[in-house]
């Protein structure tokens, strides 16, 4: 399958993956198979690697409130641009609901306000972006572990996808949401959260208004904002390109420890 190449597409992949291998542009990368199949192994072997390593449960740094930095930029989408987050926003989130589904026992909805009322864990941390920046900021949010708790997590379940409200790449088949996803293990890890909120106040729109994914063990493209769904898998092949997450259908990494 063919796609359009964006510049950004261009540009971002050329600098992470194609330069480093000498090549001109990331679709060389993503159009050879025998190069994509040497990638996901070597992905492998670092995740596994990493966690014999680290351990399962190892937490990412925290940093003090004086390490919060004074900016922080936004990046990729910064104000979904559909007519229903245009909506939602409007009402101030009142009517937004996370949905969170597929291999669970019991599926459900839950509103901001019943997010905010749950058990919360604030945690200040640095965030690191593939193209080469980083910023520590505070994050308040629901563990992950407790929500997935609710809605009881069947045994097929293997991966939790997050579904998000941006289009990120505008294409007629709709292949240009972003989305993103990670095994239990990143699920259930007690620095995985849902958060509504940063540096003490509502999570702003170029934030990921009005909840986004912190999983603080992996890169800034994991860190899933604008979250409409939550959906527990099996596995990733069934969703859009079969890699996982808007950008691992681009050629990034699946598993993008730091
Ligand atoms: N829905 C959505 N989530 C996203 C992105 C995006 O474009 N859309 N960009 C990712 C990237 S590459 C980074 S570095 C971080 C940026 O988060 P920030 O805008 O809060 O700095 O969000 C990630 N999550
Ligand atoms: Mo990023």
């Amino acid at each position: 399958m063919s796609r359009l190449i964006t510049r950004r597409r261009f540009l971002i992949g050329s600098t992470l993956t194609a330069s480093a291998l000498g090549l001109s542009g990331c679709d060389l990368l993503v159009e050879n198979p025998t190069m994509q199949q040497a990638l996901r192994m070597a992905e492998g072997l670092t995740m596994r690697t990493q966690r014999l390593l680290i351990g399962d449960k190892t937490l990412a740094r925290e940093f003090s409130v004086a390490d919060i930095s004074p900016t922080f930029r936004a990046n990729g989408t910064s104000m979904p641009d559909g007519a229903e987050y245009q909506t939602l926003l409007s009402q101030k989130f009142s009517q937004w609901n996370l949905e969170v589904g597929g291999l669970v026992e019991r599926p459900t909805k839950l509103s901001l306000a019943a997010i905010k009322a749950m058990p919360s864990r604030t945690q200040i941390t640095r965030h690191d972006c593939v193209e080469g920046w980083s910023a520590i900021g505070q994050w308040t949010g629901v563990p992950l572990a407790a929500v997935l708790d609710k809605v009881g997590l069947k045994p097929e379940a293997r991966y939790i996808v997050f579904h998000c409200a941006d289009e990120y790449e505008k294409s007629l088949d709709g292949s240009g949401w972003y989305y993103e996803s990670i095994d239990l293990v990143d699920a259930y890890h007690p620095q995985t959260i849902l958060a509504h909120s940063m540096n003490g106040h509502d999570l702003e729109v170029p934030h990921g208004a009005p909840l986004r994914l912190r999983v603080e063990r992996q890169l800034g493209y994991k860190q899933a904002k604008y979250l409409m769904r939550i959906e527990a898998v099996g596995d990733l092949a069934g969703l859009y390109g079969g890699n996982g997450g808007f950008w691992e259908d681009r050629g990034y990494e699946w598993y993008a420890g730091i």
